[in-house]
């Protein structure tokens, strides 16, 4: 029996544990309650142990996916993901072992935190240090590698100490004479806008955010996951007037949103060019990025929100809600509203995105979560579907990552499943984005997980052809020559796949197609569903002011 390094020659102890139930208690020590993955050698044990412990272990098709669920869980619940990955033996190190590879060294690149225990003996501590270091300061993913003969390695009990679970992270303040500065170029706006990312859905700082849009009654707009921190209804929610409130406001608070691409990196011709950031982020380094800010404001998005409320409560103010700068939003608001409603009243077949989205919208339970991935179908889905509560949309954000959909729906029904039970998973994936990880339909079925997924099938990646397009194409030609790369095989049945699990699977053409199959979807909360959309292959967006983003997909 091979013996551990650093066992004590005083402890006459004969009971021994291998490294596989050090990791899975080690895991559960740190608070740790779901477990995405494969198993396969080195790592099958540690599956094993993990869930004799009672953490529930969630079998994925494919690693990539497993990762998505678990960062969706991380963000959902605030335990952000911590990846363990089995490498090659030590002794065989060098040697051209069984998937050796510098394992640790590539995960540095990608992570906050990647290390391998030095003995069996030492990965408890290795791993609360590894979930301390997700959740405190900017969450991130942390990795710890596990050679291969760790994990049946036995080591006397007696030998293995676990650290206690981390403590939460601490809360970050601002400083008093930045938030008092923050305070007066607020009051001194004469076109202000607050934007709501991302980081401000992951501190929870609903309440306090409300607060501060109705007590100030400041016009807002949301990044794609501050989607539902302050309801898509509220009427302070500018985001159908989008561009022109980034273009024209004077005094920007971004409370927990980066000047990355999303945001146009805070330049013109986008923003004015004298426009004044509130910039309030957990995270020193992201202060200064790409535009000077008037005032930054480092901290915990929540406290630092509760700071500023405190400010206007020590002097109460309020934007004027009869300004010029409501009036030409609200008027822009109401232009662009018309414009998608438009769009979504056309009768001709086959449908346009609108069309689809506003039949969807109408049906959407109002506390579902929505996950979504694709191009148009993201971009679109995202202005007409929406969000009344924080942290229930999920989508391909600011890496514009493919194949993440399914592995976040899976994470979001799991929760739901255990936390809120009926609650539903709506997944909006345009039909390239569904091939990326679409095997987890079987995932979605072994699970029985009553995820929605609607299938938004243009043929292809932004726009497709029709099948006679397609055919008379590839006729005289190899399709490798003639067939442009952003096709896909025209009218594929994806539905088939879902039914091919023993889901249900609908194809629909048209809105009363898509009405009647939504209904029969909502109503079955024992069964996962894919609804195949046939959507007219050349529909695009409506005119956009900034061809910004369209232009960055080709
Ligand atoms: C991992 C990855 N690979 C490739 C891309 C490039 N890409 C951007 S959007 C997209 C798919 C868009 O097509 P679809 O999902 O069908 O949505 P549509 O625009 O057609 O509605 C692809 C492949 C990407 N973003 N991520
Ligand atoms: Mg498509």
């Amino acid at each position: 029996m091979p013996e551990s390094n650093f066992a004590e020659p005083s402890d006459r102890s004969e009971e021994q544990v291998s490294g596989a139930k050090v990791i899975a208690q080690a895991l559960k020590t740190q608070g740790v309650e779901y477990m995405f993955g494969i198993v396969g050698v080195p790592v099958t044990e540690i599956a094993f142990a993990a869930q004799e412990l009672g953490i529930r272990y969630i079998g994925m098709r494919n690693e990539q996916a497993a990762c998505y669920a678990a960062s969706a869980i991380g963000y959902l619940t605030g335990r952000p993901l911590l990846v363990i990955g089995g490498s090659s033996e030590r002794n065989q190190e060098t040697m051209g072992a069984f998937q050796e590879f510098p394992q640790v060294e590539a995960c540095r690149l990608y992570s906050k935190f990647s290390a391998r225990p030095a003995s069996i003996e030492t990965i408890p501590s290795v791993i609360e240090k590894a979930v301390r270091s997700s959740i405190y300061g900017r969450p991130g993913a942390c990795y710890v590698d596990i050679p291969g003969d760790f994990v049946n390695l036995l080591v006397n009990v007696n030998s293995v100490k676990y650290t206690e679970c981390c403590m939460s992270p601490p809360v970050s303040v601002a400083e008093t004479p930045a938030v008092r500065m923050a305070a007066s170029v607020i009051r001194n706006a004469k076109q202000p806008l607050l934007i709501i990312g991302k980081g401000a859905a992951y501190a929870r700082a609903e309440e306090n955010i409300r607060k501060l849009v109705e007590q100030c009654k400041l016009p807002f707009l949301p990044t794609p996951m501050g989607k539902g921190v302050v309801p898509d209804n509220h009427p302070n929610c500018v985001g159908a007037a989008r561009s022109r409130a980034l273009q024209f406001a004077d005094v920007i608070v971004l409370l927990g949103a980066r000047l990355n691409w999303i945001l146009h990196f805070g330049l013109p011709p986008r923003y004015r060019p004298d426009v004044k950031f509130i910039q309030v982020d957990i995270c020193a380094e992201e202060l200064g990025n790409n535009v000077r800010p008037a005032v930054t404001l480092l901290g915990d998005i929540n406290a630092v929100t509760k700071q500023l409320l405190e400010e206007f409560d020590k002097i109460p103010w309020q934007y004027p809600p009869e300004s010029k700068w409501w009036k030409t939003l609200r008027e822009k608001m109401k232009s662009n509203e018309a414009a998608s409603q438009e769009l979504a009243s056309q009768k001709s077949l086959p449908m346009n995105y609108y069309t689809v989205f506003y039949h969807v919208q109408e049906q959407l339970p109002r506390d579902c979560f929505i996950v979504s991935e694709g191009s148009n179908t993201m971009d679109i889905g995202r202005t007409v579907l929406q969000n009344y509560l924080p942290r229930h949309r999920l989508d391909a954000g600011t890496f514009g990552t493919m194949g993440v959909g399914l592995g976040f729906a899976i994470a979001a029904a799991v929760l739901a499943k255990d936390r809120s039970p009926g609650q539903r998973v709506i997944c909006v994936e345009g039909d390239s984005a569904f091939g990326f990880s679409g095997m987890e339909l079987e995932t979605i079925c072994r699970y029985n997980l009553p995820i929605i997924i609607l299938v938004v099938n243009n043929n292809g990646i932004y726009q497709g052809f029709d099948t006679d397009t397609w055919k008379e194409m590839v006729k005289s030609q190899d399709a490798t020559i003639v067939a442009p790369p952003v096709c896909l095989l025209p009218n594929s049945h994806y539905e088939q796949v879902m039914i091919a699990f023993g889901g249900k699977g609908y194809f629909v053409q048209t809105p009363e197609e898509l009405q009647k199959s939504l209904r029969q979807t909502l109503a079955d909360t024992t069964k996962p569903s894919l609804i195949n959309i046939m959507i007219e292959p050349q529909a695009t967006r409506k005119a956009q002011d900034f061809h910004w983003l369209t232009r960055s997909k080709m």
